[in-house]
């Protein structure tokens, strides 16, 4: 019965947050989780948010359910911002939409449709990545294993690995990829590299599989962080896209995302699409209606939809401001004549520091600085006026 049921190990980034809540000294620092935080450390709703839901207020939208894929002007929102509003795929019907529960539900059901239609086909995910990704696969069970990504002694993309990798694996394997602003390294290939990765995938007949969990939050532009995807669908391969809005309009508990698939015909995206409902219907249903309408009212409308770009500059913009103060700080305060330039190579909302385990448990126990133990910090969670007291820290857990 239940008394035999085990504990679980806390989730190792959802877990740091619940010790930070715990710790009761005036220093502390939460760069665990990923979620954007304002100077003063508060969290933020887009005013553009507030405006829709005023919106949706005034003209007094009702709460019926929706249709299984979600919200018709959702979907086709989302579409669009990925793929561009002219992109051929949309004018030829080519894209199954469905809407998800965020990032996260939308990667769950294209889980579940690779483990019902490819029985056996592995998805094979960078090293690191977001930790969530191998729960997913594994409840969904979906076998993975990994490429080579990240290289500590360069601080930066093992390029040449990622392709012998992606290229060993069998033929007709799905790669999973960061659309922008890996997580957690913060490293993304360049244009180049990205024409390279799609010709491997291309070569061993691979489906591309994005996760755009950044969009617009990385460079500040929606176009430019949608630029990896773009690449693969114009070259007329089939691919798979989760999207996510929890970071680009701050919407992270109206788990408001989407899942699309690039198919080869009109008649083939009909027929996914069909799939990906009756895979919903017994999981939850349908999804909720509260983002998918903050979505579609910001998007549809050109004056909210200019109002987001500028907040999302805002937002990528502090980053990048505190991303410069922590490394100036870094190189002002260290001796030790090490360079820390990779932090300003990284792009998006983390800084992947190269501390290893104990010296990230020397910042929580001594500085009280919460970071996940892989040496990820969140600069979303960092002010102008605490990189000084976070450089003190790192620079210290060199010398213990
Ligand atoms: N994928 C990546 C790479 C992420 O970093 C995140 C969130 O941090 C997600 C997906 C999913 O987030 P959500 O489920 O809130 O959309
Ligand atoms: O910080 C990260 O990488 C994410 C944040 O349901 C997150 O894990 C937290 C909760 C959630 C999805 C993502």
């Amino acid at each position: 019965r239940f008394d035999g049921v085990t504990m679980a190990p806390p989730d190792p980034i959802l877990g740091v947050s619940e010790a930070f809540r715990a710790d009761t000294n005036a220093m502390k620092l939460n760069l665990g989780v990923g979620a954007y935080r304002t100077e003063e450390l508060q969290p933020y709703v887009l005013d553009v948010v507030k405006k829709a839901e005023n919106l949706m207020l005034e003209r007094g939208d009702n709460k019926e359910y929706l249709p299984i894929e979600g919200l018709a002007a959702f979907n086709k929102a989302t579409a669009e911002l990925l793929f561009g509003a002219d992109n051929p795929v949309i004018k030829q019907q080519r894209v199954a939409t469905v809407q998800g529960l965020s990032g996260t539900g939308s990667l769950r059901l294209a889980a579940a449709l690779i483990e019902r239609y490819f029985p056996g086909a592995k998805v094979v995910i960078s090293s690191p990545t977001w930790g969530n990704h191998k729960n997913i696969f594994n409840d969904a069970r979906v076998p993975w294993s990994e490429y080579r990504y990240y290289d500590p002694k360069t601080v930066g993309l093992d390029f040449e690995g990622m392709i012998s990798d992606i290229k060993a694996a069998p033929d007709g394997s799905f790669v999973l990829l960061h659309g922008c602003a890996h997580n957690p390294t913060g490293i993304d290939p360049t244009p180049e590299q990205w024409e390279k990765i799609a010709d491997v995938i291309q070569e061993k007949n691979h489906i591309p599989f994005f996760d755009v969990a950044y969009q617009g939050f990385a460079s500040g532009s929606l176009d430019a962080d949608a630029a990896s995807v773009r690449l693969f669908v114009a070259r007329d391969m089939e691919v798979l896209i989760a999207q996510s809005y929890s970071k680009n309009l701050g919407l992270y508990a109206e788990r408001i995302g989407a899942i699309n698939v690039v198919c080869s015909s009109a008649d083939a995206a009909t027929r996914v699409k069909s799939q990906l409902k009756r895979l919903a219907r017994p999981m939850y249903s349908n999804p909720p209606v509260h983002g998918a309408r903050i979505v579609a009212n910001v998007v549809g409308d050109p004056t909210l939809f200019n109002e987001w770009k500028a907040e999302m500059e805002m937002m990528a913009g502090r980053i990048k401001n505190v991303r410069q103060k922590l490394f100036d700080s870094l190189s002002a305060k260290d001796k030790s004549g090490k360079d820390w330039s990779f932090i300003l190579k990284q792009i998006g909302m983390f800084s992947f520091t190269g501390l290893n385990k104990a010296q990230s448990e020397h910042m929580t126990n001594k500085w009280h600085v919460y970071m996940t133990k892989d040496g990820r910090i969140s600069l979303a969670g960092l002010s102008l006026a605490k990189c000084e007291y976070l450089a003190d820290a790192i620079i210290d857990s060199f010398h213990n």
